[in-house]
């Protein structure tokens, strides 16, 4: 059995449908602490509450973890503690419950959160030193090592991703710096206007949403042998500015207007790198991306349009 944690949010929603399309609605069993919208099996699972998460692993004789739940950056620094608990309690809740359980695989997705401003930022490489300089951040950085703990100790088979800002029409971001990125396709459709939060000239890693699944099913499903890396793979999908996706934009809604208006959120962002240089990713699994920009909007206009189109009959 496949058991998501997180299954109502923006990965986590996606993933779902995947893995249910890939082995079945019998066996993919979805959680969250809020009922999902989906016709799947779901359990109502707060990841702090381990006794419980016990009980639906053996119950269900869960065989595979892909743990999503979790706080992002610009949420996590309104209320560091609390997102530190839910990011790590609720992480060795699922590190330790896979462990006794004899769970095969857990998924642990890290993010470009890891590095801080004290390395290059014009490209991480696998190996920088990561500083991060957010509780997400650091809460990262502490999963992948005690992800690396539990294998080296244990030899649970723990396997993860450092995701840049993930883009998708399927499920909305929430609490993230990266989340302008989604949200300015939505407002693009719907008021041809954005108020974008980030500077114009912010680049960071991006990746779209059907990357970011196949990224997961490939990790997931390589041979064990060729898993070098048991903190976490850079993965690197594709790297902009907010003024790129303007003019991205602006080649299908030549009116489309944008106001720069930076919050704190810019703040986070320029502590974070440009580009996430994933060869290690490329070698040992085969990694390659397959969504540029151009691919991107043109996606996201051929899903959401018709959305905003019939809600405006
Ligand atoms: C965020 O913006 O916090 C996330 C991330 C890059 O991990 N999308």
């Amino acid at each position: 059995m496949h058991l998501i944690t997180g299954a109502n949010g923006q990965i986590g929603s996606a993933l779902s449908k995947a893995l249910i399309q890939k082995y079945g609605s019998d066996n993919v069993l979805l959680s969250d602490i809020r009922p999902i919208q989906m016709d799947a099996k779901f359990v109502i699972l707060d990841v702090l509450d381990k006794n419980a998460m016990q009980q639906v692993v053996e119950i269900n004789k869960v065989t595979h973890i892909y743990h999503l739940a979790a706080i992002l950056s610009a949420k996590g620094e309104a209320n560091p503690i609390w997102a530190w608990d839910i990011n790590m309690k609720g992480y060795l809740n699922i590190l330790d419950v896979a462990h006794n359980y004899k769970v095969e695989k857990v998924f642990y997705p890290s993010s470009i959160a890891a590095f801080g401003s004290d390395i290059d930022l014009s490209v991480a490489r696998q190996n920088d030193v990561r500083n991060p300089e957010t509780v997400y951040g650091i809460s990262k950085v502490a999963g992948e090592i005690w992800g690396k703990y539990y294998f080296d100790k244990y030899g649970l088979d723990v396997r993860s991703v450092r995701f840049p800002g993930v883009i998708g029409w399927e499920s909305m971001p929430g609490g993230g710096t990266t989340d302008y990125a989604v949200e300015i396709y939505h407002e693009a459709l719907k008021h041809n206007y954005y108020e974008c939060f980030l500077d114009e000239n912010e680049a960071l890693p991006m990746i779209y949403m059907e990357d970011t699944i196949r990224s997961i099913i490939e990790l997931m499903n390589a041979p064990k042998e060729k898993i070098t890396i048991r903190t976490s793979y850079n993965l690197q999908g594709i790297s902009f500015a907010p003024k790129d996706i303007v003019a991205a934009i602006k080649h299908k809604l030549p009116n489309f207007k944008v106001k720069y208006v930076p919050d704190f959120r810019q703040e986070i962002a320029a502590a974070w790198p440009n580009v996430l240089d994933d060869r290690q990713a490329k070698q040992d699994w085969g990694w390659n991306p397959k969504f540029d920009l151009e691919k991107i909007t043109n996606d996201m206009f051929l899903h959401l349009k018709p959305i905003y189109e019939k809600e405006q009959c």
